[in-house]
């Protein structure tokens, strides 16, 4: 009998996984979306977004896999019970978001959003340099990629603490958790990354209330989802100087509309949710190994828990 994995999100990179599905794991039918072929065959799901009537439309699915790491845009109670949901956990993701904190890290250290205002208006004056150890760098989230991201910033020399639901130890970072230790992080993070899952705790988190509580001056990398920020709070803060420089590769709604302030703010970089990007060959690799794991009985690996909501 046909065995059938549907893949549902962006095309391009859909092609790439036909053709390493194909070399892998020829035993399984390879389906780009919307070509399904029968739905009852259907045993594998991969997917950005979920189809409509996920249980009707595919009534022998087994496994669903998340192409990214995030899954807030999943609807949870959608995806039956008896379905396990997997975060994307190939190394890809990890190794490109580091590239993009690393990038935007030593950007607000070296101060390139003045230079670049400088080079604007022909201008040449030197700022203070001041080594990377006296910059302290907070990471919100210490999971899979905020601990690789700590790792990478500690080796360009910063001094990183990171934050975390549950306690985490990682050699070189001071660790913090809860909400009890949140006000003595954030008075330590001169530059605040936030990498945490999008959940009904932590939407909303990045406004006017936390920035108060970093010292004046700091300055912000949003690269976890749009909604964790309050866009109007964060403005106010840029405008009375309590936030120095915001770099935010995430928005709600994307794009921002073409009037949002954001857009033109002097000290705001932008860019278009490409902080880090699932590679094909990883993540088919995971994937693969995550279905011969369910044929196996061995524990699945990144099975979201659908009651902490990541
Ligand atoms: P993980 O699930 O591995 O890690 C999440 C971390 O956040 C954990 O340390 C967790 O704590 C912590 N956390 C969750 N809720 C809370 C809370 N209420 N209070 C304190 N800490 C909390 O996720 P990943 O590292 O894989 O990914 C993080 C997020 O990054 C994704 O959910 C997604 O939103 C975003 N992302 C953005 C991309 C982009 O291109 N911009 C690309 C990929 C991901 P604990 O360790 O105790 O569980
Ligand atoms: C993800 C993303 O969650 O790309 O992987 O945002």
């Amino acid at each position: 009998m046909t065995t059938s994995f549907v893949y549902k999100a962006d095309p391009e990179r859909g092609r790439e996984w036909q053709r390493l599905f194909a070399e892998k794991a020829p035993h399984l039918d390879f389906r780009l979306w919307p070509d399904v072929g029968d739905p009852g065959a259907v045993r594998y799901l991969a997917m950005w977004e979920p189809p409509d009537n996920l249980t009707e439309r595919f009534p022998n699915l087994e496994l669903a896999f998340s192409i990214g790491a995030g899954v807030d845009q999943f609807d949870l109670n959608a995806i039956p019970d008896h379905v396990p949901l997997m975060r994307m956990q190939e190394p890809g993701i990890a190794t490109t978001m580091q590239e993009y904190v690393a990038m935007a890290v030593l950007s607000l250290h070296r101060n390139l959003i003045d230079y670049i205002d400088q080079q604007r208006k022909a201008a040449w004056q030197a700022l203070r340099v001041r080594p990377a150890s006296q910059c302290r760098v907070g990471i919100l989230g210490l999971g899979q990629l905020g601990s690789a991201v700590a790792n990478r910033l500690t080796t360009l020399g910063f001094a990183c603490r990171g934050w975390s639901r549950t306690r985490r130890h990682f050699e070189g970072v001071a660790c913090f958790a809860g909400n009890d230790e949140l006000t003595e992080f954030l008075a330590g993070s001169e530059i605040l990354i936030c990498l945490l899952p999008l959940t009904d705790h932590t939407r909303g988190i990045l406004d006017a209330e936390l920035f108060a509580r970093l010292p004046r001056g700091a300055s912000l990398v949003n690269v976890g989802r749009g909604p964790h920020l309050v866009a109007a709070d964060l403005l106010a803060a840029l405008d009375s100087g309590q936030v120095s420089a915001a770099v935010l590769d995430v928005f709600d709604p994307e794009p921002p509309p073409a009037d949002h302030p954001l857009w033109h703010h002097p000290r705001v970089l932008m860019t278009p949710h490409v902080a880090s990007m699932t590679q094909p060959a990883g993540a088919v690799e995971t994937v693969l190994d995550n279905i011969a794991r369910h044929g196996e009985g061995r524990e699945l690996i990144g099975v979201v828990d659908r009651q902490r909501g990541y």
